[in-house]
């Protein structure tokens, strides 16, 4: 006979009786506990009811939306703002399968969100049958789509299951994992410790080697304008004041790539956004020392290599701050390799050069008066329209000039965004969009989750276009629900706008009918707002724009604002010359000349 561990109930580990008795339900939760998670995302049924009772006796956010692809959507912004994994769970068959474009997302956005997916007993879906209800073999259809992927065949494969799931997700690049939880096992009883401290299982954020270290702090000290590049992931680790002394004690000027651009706190003034400001260019061909930091140095920064990295400064060394050994050297060539988590690695960093801080670099201060220079001619344009309604410009600096200065910016949309780079107006602590899967739609399923993962005491800035919103326009209840501190501020040029401007760069203006991509004039978001018992304005004039953002938060009413804007500048003009920087935008669409 084989020695096999017998699959019985209530022995984790065989051998140990703790004297305490939990449910797999409930040990799930306290496994997520120990990584200080403590909401959940999704629609319950018979497999779940039970761990959301319990959730909620724990303390949890219990958070149902309308749809199991926002849910997925929400965690993903959770986890962001959390700076920890988060857990999605869906119901067998359909629910998991809506929720399965967001395991793409996340495994495109680097999230770390784990999917509980129900599924019938076993021996339901082993038998030879057809015609099951709610039923569908579900691992298999997902397993391209995470990291890992696992099924709770026995109770007491809880802990291994649930523990590699929080290793796997966080290790490398972090990202999505599938779960399946079948219900013959939710009900057992495990007999089992308290959780142990994620040290005990799995790699906590690891330091890179001293040597290198040491290296990387060389190159610094010999540079005459070494920078500092900023990716998404400093966000997502809530590592912003470990960047900002690093920054401080090199004097030197940060860059953001298109993904990161949350400032840090402290260090706004001298962050300048890759690609969209003049002085960014200067600093890019100026720059000899670069240390990439939280980021993929992928297509929108042109992989480090073309376009702007191709002037000044060629032979510029890089240093690359990061998580995971195979993103070395994939996309360019780097000079030393900081492998580790860049919580620990940054600090490292600073510790090497605490000795030698750099005097402000030279040109510093005529950068930082030249980007303020830059936001206030925009702000001077000349914003008028042929059709009277709002120019998209105009929207995003009355917009975003009315942010709080706390705020959490959430964003979505396609021409809208386009101009947000250009124009934006603000300097956020936190942007949530959806950068590198461009997946429309993410925007108020993200602002939830953000604002969940929050505890709602920031305000939350939400600009979106039109169609974009209308995708999870369900979600406004969740909003409703738990009174979340959100002002909505709604682009509406009626139309797929991108797509409408792709028909004219492609066909010719007026050559086309752009078959599909006008829709109703006739919808009001300030009024679906009103509907869901949220206060809605309707805002036509672009200088009172400002003015009712920010009433809008004085009333602690969340709050939706349709503001008309003008279609003929939101697509792209008559000439296509209306989208700010659009070339230098489809510079990321390199195929293959990078
Ligand atoms: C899920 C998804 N579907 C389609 C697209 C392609 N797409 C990019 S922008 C765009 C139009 C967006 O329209 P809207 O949200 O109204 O923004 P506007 O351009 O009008 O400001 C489309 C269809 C996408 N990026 N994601
Ligand atoms: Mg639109």
């Amino acid at each position: 006979m084989y020695s096999d561990d017998k699959p019985t109930a209530a022995n984790t580990p065989a051998n140990t009786d703790t004297g305490r008795s939990i449910p797999v339900y409930e040990r799930i939760l306290e496994l997520f506990e120990a990584e200080g998670v403590k909401a959940v995302f999704g629609i319950p049924d018979p497999n779940f009811v039970h761990l959301f009772v319990a959730a909620e006796q724990r303390g949890w956010k219990v958070v149902t939306p309308h749809h199991e692809l926002a849910a997925g959507m929400m965690a993903e912004a959770y986890a962001r703002m959390n700076g920890t994994p988060a857990l999605c769970i869906s119901t067998l068959g359909p629910g998991v399968a809506l929720a399965s474009g967001s395991m793409m997302n996340a495994l495109v956005e680097n999230s770390p969100v784990i999917y509980l997916g129900g599924q019938r007993a076993r021996i339901t879906e082993r038998r030879v049958r057809r015609g099951r209800i709610q039923f569908i073999q579900q691992e298999a259809l997902f397993k391209n789509s995470v990291k890992f992927s696992a099924s709770i065949e026995y109770a007491d494969q809880t802990d291994e299951i649930i523990r590699h799931a929080l290793r796997v997700c966080q290790s490398g690049t972090p990202g999505p994992v599938y779960i399946e939880y079948p219900s013959h096992v939710i009900l057992q009883e495990l007999n089992v410790p308290p959780a142990l401290p994620p040290k005990a299982y799995r790699l906590v954020e690891p330091g890179a080697d001293s040597d290198q270290i040491a290296e990387a702090a060389e190159l610094i000290k010999a540079a005459d304008c070494p920078i500092l590049l900023v990716g998404h992931a400093v966000q997502c680790t809530r590592a912003g004041a470990k960047v900002k002394e690093l920054a401080e004690l090199m004097g030197c000027p940060v860059l953001q790539t298109s993904g990161g651009t949350a400032f840090i706190e402290g260090i706004e003034e001298r962050t300048f956004p890759y690609l969209f400001a003049e002085v960014g260019d200067e600093i890019v061909a100026r720059s000899d020392v670069v240390v990439a930091i939280g980021t993929e140095i992928g297509e929108p920064v042109h992989y480090g290599r073309g376009f702007l990295w191709a002037e000044g400064n060629t032979d510029r060394k890089w240093i690359n701050i990061e998580l995971d050994p195979e993103a070395i050297g994939q996309n360019r060539p780097i000079d030393v390799p900081l492998v580790g988590d860049l919580r620990t690695v940054v600090p490292q960093l600073y510790a090497a050069l605490k000795n030698s801080p750099r005097s402000e670099h030279p040109d510093l201060q005529r950068w930082i008066a030249e980007d303020k220079k830059r936001l206030a001619d925009l702000r001077n344009e000349d914003f008028s329209t042929d059709s009277g309604r709002v120019h998209t410009g105009k929207w995003v600096i009355e917009t975003t000039g009315a942010m709080p200065k706390n705020a959490i910016h959430v964003r979505d949309g396609g021409c809208t965004v386009i101009f947000t780079w250009t124009y934006l107006q603000a300097k956020p602590h936190d942007v949530i969009w959806n950068q590198n899967f461009g997946c429309l739609g993410t925007g108020l399923p993200y602002a939830v989750g953000a604002s969940i993962a929050d505890g709602g005491k920031r305000p939350v800035l939400f600009t979106t276009s039109d169609s974009s919103f209308l995708y999870h326009i369900g979600e406004l209840e969740v909003v409703e629900r738990f009174n979340l501190p959100m002002v909505i501020v709604v682009a509406v040029d009626n139309a797929w706008g991108l797509e409408v401007g792709v028909y004219k760069r492609t066909f010719g203006h007026g050559k086309s009918t752009e078959p599909g991509v006008h829709w109703s004039k006739n919808v009001r978001f300030d009024q679906m707002a009103e509907s869901f018992g949220l206060q809605g304005m309707f805002v036509e004039n672009g200088d009172d724009i400002g003015k009712a953002v920010t009433e809008a938060f004085a009333s602690g009413k969340p709050t939706v604002i349709h503001v008309p804007i003008d279609p003929v500048v939101n697509h792209g003009g008559n000439e296509n010359l209306n989208t700010p920087n659009y070339d230098r935008f489809r510079t990321w669409y390199a195929e293959g000349q990078q």
